[in-house]
């Protein structure tokens, strides 16, 4: 893998974390998944009545998640697309109840009318999985606002993924395709300090795509901004944890698998993870963070 140095003529202006952006001394950020959506992998149907969402959502910041990532539309592979107005109309009652009670929120679309009514609700970051991509208005709602824009890696909607997953070199293309994201950001007014990269874990990419990212996260982190890995109960830990049979591990049974690499993400240096099963993982996060520390110390003395 040749990896160029740096960012390709990108300006990373060195600012402080916008506000909004959840910054800890101790641990990773923990960003708690609630999918209000009738379709998604892993937690479809359970939080569409918003009394269930609400709660869910106390359940997780109570387990100690930094941010609640409420999305109105699911992104796994071959999902159906749903209006804009319906994605709004999913989100926004939960965003409002849940910014009422003090909760930080971020909003998971990559549609621009969508963040700007999820901001004015209270929600506090943009997670785009199309990395700016999906909506040319995007990166004005972002500026406007100056709040924290998550860009993942993403070259196209669920219904297209698997045939776009082709790389020259995984690690190497990713990183070029963000640094692009970055500076087109960057071009249309969005500090780059307001930015997190992603390296969008099963969208176009093979398992074998997301283990070089998980093992060259570095190559993000790097780059000198904030890093969130989603792995969580990813399908290729379903694969990886398949049955002697071959029957892949159902979704609710990759939590141990999800747990592992948080500790790994921490350790190589990732801001945050996207989960869907806090507490293990806050747990993990303090477990890397104590390792960090204890490595720090030693080296003082050596
Ligand atoms: N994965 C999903 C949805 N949103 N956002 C970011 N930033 N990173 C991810 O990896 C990511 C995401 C898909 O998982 P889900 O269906 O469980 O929400």
């Amino acid at each position: 893998m040749t990896l160029p140095a740096g960012w390709p003529d990108v300006p990373v202006s060195a600012g402080p974390p916008p506000a909004g952006l959840p910054v800890r001394s101790d641990r990773l950020v923990v960003m708690g998944v609630l999918n209000v959506t009738p379709d998604s992998f892993s937690d479809g149907g359970r939080y569409l009545d918003l009394d269930a969402a609400v709660a869910h959502a106390h359940r997780m910041a109570e387990e100690g998640a930094d941010l609640i990532d409420v999305g109105g539309e699911s992104t796994r592979p071959g999902a159906i697309r749903v209006p804009a107005d319906e994605e709004a109309r999913r989100v926004l009652p939960v965003i409002r109840r849940l910014a009422a009670d003090g909760l930080a929120i971020s909003v998971d679309t990559y549609r621009a009318a969508v963040a700007e009514a999820a901001l004015a609700a209270g929600a506090r970051v943009v997670n785009d999985v199309s990395g700016g991509l999906g909506d040319p208005d995007m990166a004005r709602v972002v500026r406007d606002a100056g709040c924290p824009w998550i860009l993942m890696h993403w070259r196209g909607h669920s219904r297209d993924m698997a045939e776009l997953a082709h790389y020259d070199d995984v690690v190497a293309d990713v990183r070029t395709e963000l640094a692009q994201r970055v500076s087109d950001a960057v071009a249309a007014g969005v500090g780059s300090h307001q930015l997190v990269l992603d390296p969008g874990l099963g969208f176009a990419k093979r398992a074998e795509h997301n283990w070089a990212l998980l093992a060259h996260a570095s190559a993000l982190t790097g780059l000198g901004l904030p890093v969130l890995i989603g792995s969580s109960r990813k399908s290729f830990l379903g694969t990886l944890l398949a049955a002697a049979d071959g029957t892949v591990r159902p979704s609710d049974g990759r939590e141990d698998a999800t747990t592992a690499l948080t500790m790994q993400a921490a350790l190589n240096g990732a801001w945050g993870v996207r989960v869907h099963q806090v507490q293990p993982n806050v747990d993990a996060a303090l477990a890397a963070a104590a390792v960090i520390a204890a490595s720090e110390h030693r080296a003082r003395y050596e």
